[in-house]
């Protein structure tokens, strides 16, 4: 069974008897309770599982939420985000974190968390906020007898059901193969994909849940979801088998709507990956062996390498790509290139030490990244000349200047997409989220909320919808 059927089969909604009036905290004698759980279970594999839980407040507004409940067979809880959450037996308990405690009536959160399971892994149905037992109506207090508010319906769930079956960018297209210089389809066909990157999973973790990620798949009309887990800048070496399972997690979330995932191990200082060829062996091993049954995996091995030569380069992807290639034998692998993923532009060279040395293992791309208000005519013209020579895939780029700050050059950014588009290359936009930066598609703050509509959009963000959310071609015959 598919991931993204049985996490449809898996929702489960916690509507009980209504339990009376609980120790919420009450701004006012009047104050009603009232709460929604749902909690889904996202994926589960030998051993281990994601869940996502998403908390309505159907009652007055909550500075500071608690939602608790028991597990009867001995699931126990293994890292969370978006949340603290602290299990003592089976009874576990999730505080909000400092950046989404406010809850408006109405409103939603979600969190989410890796767990091991043996035996069974039943999901729980009862669960309380701030000590209310949820019935996903509101609880008033007695005796008082008319409330002083109107009591708000019950919102329409976060729905985590995917598009029908047949239209998502994966359900189309299948497994993707290079074929020439192009991205394939199953069909052979060549297809361009269009889509974002995360910001560090270590810094922006509260951009990536339910809400924000629906967002992407049925608004933005994303193809792809790049994954930029930070190997340095306190990103997985600090904690390699938590950022291993939030890197899986957002596999399946964006299996669940359709798109594509890019595992992008994100080495940026120190520049060689040669320093991280440990780490990148151990990561890969395992998400590789972890993911081999999906068809919606991109490998991305090196995010920028610079300071080092082609040579350095290609020996690093030499040792890397056998990995991951006998775990997941058919996937997709990206190499970055020389000077930042320019194509070697940036330190001066080309893509013709690339063309003259090239990696020596088939079903690969070459990077090239780019930010608009930075590079432009020449970056342009070596893309041009590269294209028809090497398969490329722009894995990132921004409206920006290469500090992902300064001025969004929407002129610049235009010349580039359609070039892109021209040539039927992939593109992956910096950043889909709240980064007090410009490249960042949403404002600072949006991440606290559950709201990721356009009105949250900084400028960067509604250009790059705008050009993400357009039609795709998927050819079939
Ligand atoms: C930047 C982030 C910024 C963060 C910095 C850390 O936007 O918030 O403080 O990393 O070093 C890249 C890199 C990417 C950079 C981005 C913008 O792949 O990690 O993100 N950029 O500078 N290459 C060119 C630009």
């Amino acid at each position: 069974m598919s991931a993204r059927l049985k996490s449809a089969a898996l929702v489960v909604s916690s509507v009980l008897a209504l339990v009376g009036v609980g120790a919420i905290t009450a701004s006012s004698a009047q104050a009603a309770a009232g709460c929604k759980v749902d909690y889904t279970v996202t994926n589960e594999w030998g051993g281990g599982f994601g869940a996502n839980v998403t908390v309505t407040n159907v009652g007055d507004r909550l500075d500071s939420w608690t939602v608790g409940w028991t597990y009867t067979s001995g699931q126990q809880v293994t890292q969370a985000w978006n949340a603290t959450v602290t299990q003592s037996g089976g009874t576990v308990t999730a505080r909000n974190a400092s950046y989404n405690g406010t809850l408006a009536t109405g409103a939603s959160t979600s969190f989410g968390f890796n767990g091991s399971w043996s035996g069974a892994n039943p999901e729980p149905t009862a669960f309380t906020v701030n000590g209310v037992a949820c019935t996903g109506g509101t609880t008033t207090p007695t005796p008082t007898p008319t409330p002083t508010h109107t009591p708000t319906p019950t919102p329409t769930p976060t729905s985590t059901t995917p598009p029908p079956t047949g239209t998502t960018p994966v359900a189309v297209n299948g497994q993707l193969r290079v074929c020439g210089v192009n991205l394939c389809n199953q069909y052979g066909k060549p297809i361009q994909l269009r889509g974002v990157s995360t910001h560090g999973l270590q810094w922006f973790p509260g951009c990536y849940n339910t809400s924000s990620l629906n967002t992407l798949a049925n608004d933005w009309k994303a193809d792809v979801l790049r994954i930029a887990m930070y190997v340095n800048e306190d990103g997985y070496v600090t904690n390699p088998s938590g950022f291993t399972s939030q890197v899986n997690s957002l596999v399946d979330a964006a299996e669940q709507r359709g798109m594509y995932a890019i595992v992008d191990f994100h080495t940026l200082t120190p520049g060689d990956p040669n320093v991280n060829l440990d780490n990148a062996k151990t990561f890969f091993r395992s998400v590789a062996a972890r993911n081999a049954a999906k068809n919606n995996v991109i490998y991305e091995i090196a995010n920028e390498p610079n300071g080092v030569s082609w040579q350095g380069i290609r020996s690093y992807a030499s040792q890397v790509i056998p990995i991951i290639r006998a775990a997941d034998p058919d996937a997709v692998i990206l190499v970055g290139t020389r000077a930042w993923s320019s194509l070697g532009v940036s330190e001066g060279s080309s893509s013709a030490e690339i063309v003259a040395n090239p990696v020596p293992f088939d079903n690969i791309m070459y990077t090239f990244h780019f930010y608009a208000a930075s590079h432009q005519d020449n970056y342009r013209n070596e893309v041009r000349n590269a294209a028809g020579k090497l398969p490329l895939f722009v894995s990132e780029w921004g409206t920006t200047s290469a500090t992902g700050g300064g001025t969004v050059d929407l002129a610049s950014s235009r010349t580039w997409l359609d070039l892109l588009d021209s040539l039927k290359i992939s593109h992956v936009n910096w950043t889909f989220s709240d980064a007090p930066e410009s490249s960042a598609a949403f404002q600072a703050g949006t991440c606290s909320g559950s709201d990721y509509g356009t009105s949250r959009l900084s400028q960067s963000g509604q250009f790059v919808r705008s050009r993400v959310m357009t039609a795709d071609s998927f050819p079939t015959s």
